[in-house]
């Protein structure tokens, strides 16, 4: 098998990448370790940032995000019962889309469909050969076939666990790590919104945030130690303990229903550079992980896929390599301002286990600071609504 660009992971960052890259004429083969019923079973993000929606219309699959998302003009942060707004559309003229990421790749699953794209499902032994040549190839297996992939260039969309990133020799990757000391339990449950915007709670029990697929849809998360199970927690135990961290009036009208889905997920911050070694280029959580607290994972991973078709198909269309020269230099600068500001909407809204009387107060200074500075609420609403590309 022959293509322009080997394209390892279907998630949306790989899916993205293909959409884009087809739409302009450019070739592509997508390896995807699970079956499409399994991806979009996946559970994850929930908010898009303006700039992601604008590459998902020029991708051509905004459609059913216009009609069926739910723009967001603004967020809540709460401490205790006092509510801070951050006002999105006054503070930096942007909003946000809520927007499942399950949505978004089913989307792009129908758009492939209909170019005719190259999607194998349940590949195995994925492994990349000659990324530093001309003529790099994939080999893997697909419905018990032993077969090889010629490309030009490699994006690796496989995700954290993915083998791309470990293609780079470790002598040449730096890898930056910040594991936190608590998971979030997540529910999705059939039942209207808490409130019509997202709220992220800080609480002396720990963070909660409030949010939601659709008007009949919410989805929860409550900060836990990493000790506990799903297993641990009743849906009946969820509710109360999300009620006893967001404001009190919030808590009394919430409705309760039974959860369709329950999970737990570790934060961590992590980055790896460089992002490109050879003819391979890493894209999305294969790069990089920001714990969800300022909703930043699924925006990272489209953010460099538009940095790396624009420069592939700059170097594929009109023989200009320049830019594809500074993918990863250009990646990473949008990546590591969305590291900090995760890392800093983790820190003020969570409880640490080893918190001492001086980081309670510095976390409360920070709210304050929010409360009562439109500065402040400014700089957070950039970043919260996305960096411009
Ligand atoms: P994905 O979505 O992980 O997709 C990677 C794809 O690659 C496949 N794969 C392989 N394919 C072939 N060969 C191999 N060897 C392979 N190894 C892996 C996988 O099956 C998968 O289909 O990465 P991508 O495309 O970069 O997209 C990134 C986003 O999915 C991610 O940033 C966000 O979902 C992060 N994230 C969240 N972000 C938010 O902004 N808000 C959230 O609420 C939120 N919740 C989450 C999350 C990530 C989670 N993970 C990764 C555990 C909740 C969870 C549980
Ligand atoms: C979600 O709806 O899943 C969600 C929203 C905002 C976040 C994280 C997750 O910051």
């Amino acid at each position: 098998m022959k293509t322009d660009v080997a394209i390892i992971g279907g998630g949306p960052a790989g899916l993205l990448l293909s959409q884009l890259l087809m739409k302009a004429g450019i070739s592509t083969v997508v390896l995807e370790r699970q079956s499409r019923d399994y991806v979009l079973s996946r559970i994850r993000a929930g908010v898009l940032e303006s700039g992601t929606v604008q590459l998902l219309q020029e991708a051509g699959v905004g459609a059913r995000m216009q009609a069926e998302g739910i723009p967001h003009h603004g967020c809540l942060l709460s401490s205790d019962d006092q509510i801070i707004r951050i006002d999105f559309v006054e503070s930096c003229g942007k909003q946000v889309m809520v927007y499942g990421q399950t949505e978004v790749t089913r989307d792009l699953y129908t758009a492939q469909d209909a170019l005719g794209a190259r999607i194998l499902h349940g590949v195995a032994d994925v492994v990349l050969h000659d990324v530093q040549s001309d003529a790099p190839f994939v080999s893997f297996t697909h419905e018990g076939q032993h077969q090889r992939l010629e490309c030009q260039f490699i994006a690796g969309c496989d995700g954290f666990h993915g083998v791309s990133r470990p293609s780079i020799p470790a002598e040449v990757r730096r890898e930056f790590e910040k594991v936190y000391p608590f998971g979030w339990l997540g529910i999705l449950s059939q039942t209207p919104p808490a409130h019509e915007e997202l709220i992220y709670a800080n609480h002396q029990r720990g963070f909660a945030l409030a949010s939601m697929r659709n008007r009949n849809l919410s989805r929860y998360y409550i900060q836990v130690p990493l000790t506990d199970k799903v297993e641990d927690w009743s849906d009946a135990a969820f509710w109360d303990e999300l009620c006893a961290r967001l404001p009190a009036e919030v808590a009394k009208t919430l409705v309760r229903g039974a959860s369709i889905e329950k999970s737990i997920a570790p934060l961590r911050s992590f980055v790896c550079e460089p992002m490109q070694w050879g003819r391979l280029f890493l894209c999305g959580d294969a790069a990089h992980i920001v714990p969800p607290t300022g909703a930043k994972g699924l925006n990272l991973a489209a953010s460099d896929v538009f940095y790396l078709s624009r420069a592939l198909k700059a170097q594929l269309l009109q023989g200009d390599g320049a830019a594809l020269a500074q993918y990863g230099a250009e990646a990473l600068a949008r990546v590591w301002q969305a590291m900090r500001f995760s890392w800093s909407m983790t820190t003020m809204l969570h409880q640490f286990p080893d918190q001492s009387a001086f980081d309670l107060r510095i976390q409360r200074v920070g709210l304050e600071t929010l409360a009562a500075s439109a500065e402040a609420r400014k700089l957070l609403a950039e970043s919260y609504c996305g960096l411009p590309y």
